[in-house]
């Protein structure tokens, strides 16, 4: 405990131990965060109609990652677990942020979850600063009002970040509405985010970094820049379920921000000891529409954003390490958001000092190709009606299999992710001998977690069951938090 609340003395004054005599060649991290990016969205995954070259050279030059997942299918969740290395159902911050409260008539009421990321928790970026690295925090934070921004946790620079989850507009001058960024006559938001991370990049030059950079893109409003979008409205396919010429421009300007930031890190002479990590806080939104059409598809994946199917939760990841991740190498092993605080903690050598417990393992000897991880079954803790339709449940994935636990009526649903990454063949009944064991398994770890679970509701009423869920997205529609739903709560 004194070590803990020594860390939250340095971050609050700014003191930084260690901050001397480090050798010259510290690497250094980008961690690039695109909101709502689905697994499918990018080419490495498959998609034609997007183009994501920068993500994929980058890919290219490192590894990815087949079978990553979000550690929640919304957003919030997996930003604390990617800063805490623990899952939602230990951190608490259970639902994207505040959170919606008005299912009157649902079966299940769900807990209240966190409001923010508790100062208590020591975040990766806490861990970096007082291992002498400067830390940054550009784009999108939705982890806590004021209290709790960015430089609270660790963060030397906070740009862009509030407790707002999805900004007013990404297009100037309409978003210079966003706290607190300067605008630029039509520069695009994820371009002027792009240009404060390339100026801290020439800034730290000499300095070991840790920057942070969580683009608001793609997340709505889906607004792309206009000449983008005019290119790919050219280039529509209808047999494509992928074939949003918005939400593609949006895709291709987050892309483009991945590239501008490799060329400054080759520029300032840093790309030997530069790490990059491209990853997304949940999957595709595939229940809204723009220009009348779905933002986007994660076919062949089932469901998507808020949904405990592949196509919430799985996720694209690609992460290049100079010098130790082999060109075009893939990795099938399943990992997670969990993962990168410890494996970021051992690349800079202070996993000695980060002596709490978390959930998530370091993910080094796979990128050195040395060894396994030991580690047996991944795990997830929903206990939210999602906006998009998604019921509260938890699930595990050990091996190739994957079940899903659906607390309103205890029910499970068992896929075999290899044979049917679609998730269209439910064998629990098929199953029962592995039903019981991953059951018990996911039991079993609900039970060691501080967490809260779902209560019943006496005001449950399956005639007016979705009349809550719709509230609660007129409510968040008026409050400029959600696009048009495209499809009814199932
Ligand atoms: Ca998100």
């Amino acid at each position: 405990m004194r070590r803990r609340a020594f860390l939250k003395t340095a971050a609050v004054t700014g003191f930084t131990a260690g901050a001397v005599a480090q050798p010259a060649k510290r690497l250094n991290f980008v961690f690039i965060l695109i909101d709502d990016l689905g697994w499918r969205d990018v080419g490495f995954n498959g998609t034609r109609f997007y183009r994501t070259p920068n993500i994929d050279a980058l890919a290219a030059r490192g590894m990815r990652f087949s079978n990553a997942y979000a550690a929640a299918p919304v957003g919030s969740p997996t930003r604390a677990s990617i800063l805490t290395g623990k899952y939602p159902a230990r951190h608490g911050v259970t639902n994207s942020l505040p959170g919606h409260h008005a299912l009157d008539h649902s079966r299940l009421r769900g807990p209240d979850p966190k409001q923010f990321l508790p100062l208590e928790e020591v975040t990766l970026a806490e861990e970096l600063k007082s291992a002498g690295y400067v830390t940054a925090s550009i784009g999108k934070w939705h982890l806590g009002g004021i209290r709790y921004y960015p430089e609270k946790q660790g963060f030397d620079i906070n740009i862009g970040g509030t407790d707002s989850g999805a900004p007013r507009s990404h297009v100037y001058p309409k978003w210079s509405g966003n706290p607190p960024i300067d605008g630029q006559l039509g520069e695009y938001l994820s371009d002027r985010l792009t240009r404060a991370a390339e100026d801290f990049i020439r800034s730290q030059a000499q300095h070991p970094f840790f920057l942070y950079v969580a683009h608001y893109g793609v997340h709505h409003p889906f607004e792309g820049r206009t000449d983008v979008v005019a290119r790919y409205r050219r280039s529509i396919r209808q047999d494509d379920p992928q074939n949003n010429p918005t939400y593609a421009a949006m895709i291709e300007n987050v892309d483009e921000s991945v590239g501008r930031l490799v060329k400054k890190v080759e520029e300032e002479g840093l790309t030997e000891n530069t790490v990059f990590i491209v990853t997304s806080d949940n999957g595709g939104l595939d229940a809204a529409e723009v220009d009348g059409q779905l933002a986007t598809s994660n076919v062949p994946l089932k469901g998507g954003k808020g949904y405990l199917y592949e196509g919430g939760i799985r996720t694209p990841l690609c992460i290049f390490w100079p010098g130790v991740t082999k060109a075009r190498s893939i990795s099938s092993v399943p990992v997670i958001s969990t993962d990168f605080y410890p494996t970021l903690g051992q690349m800079a050598g202070i996993s000695r000092n980060m002596g709490r417990p978390v959930d998530g393992v370091s993910l080094v000897p796979l990128l050195q190709g040395t060894a396994p991880l030991r580690r047996t079954a991944l795990y997830w803790h929903y206990p939210h009606y999602s906006t998009q339709g998604g019921r509260p449940g938890a699930a595990i994935r050990q091996h190739d299999f994957k079940l899903i636990l659906w607390y309103e009526d205890q029910s499970v649903e068992l896929y075999n992710l290899n044979a049917d990454p679609g998730e269209k063949t439910n064998v629990a009944e098929s199953d029962p001998a592995r039903t019981s064991e991953l059951k018990a398994s996911l039991k079993k770890w609900l039970d060691t977690m501080p967490l809260e679970m779902p209560v019943s509701n006496a005001d449950y009423d399956p005639e007016r069951e979705t009349e809550g869920l719709a509230q609660a997205i007129r409510e968040q529609l008026q409050n400029g938090e959600l696009p048009s739903p495209s499809r009814k709560p199932e």
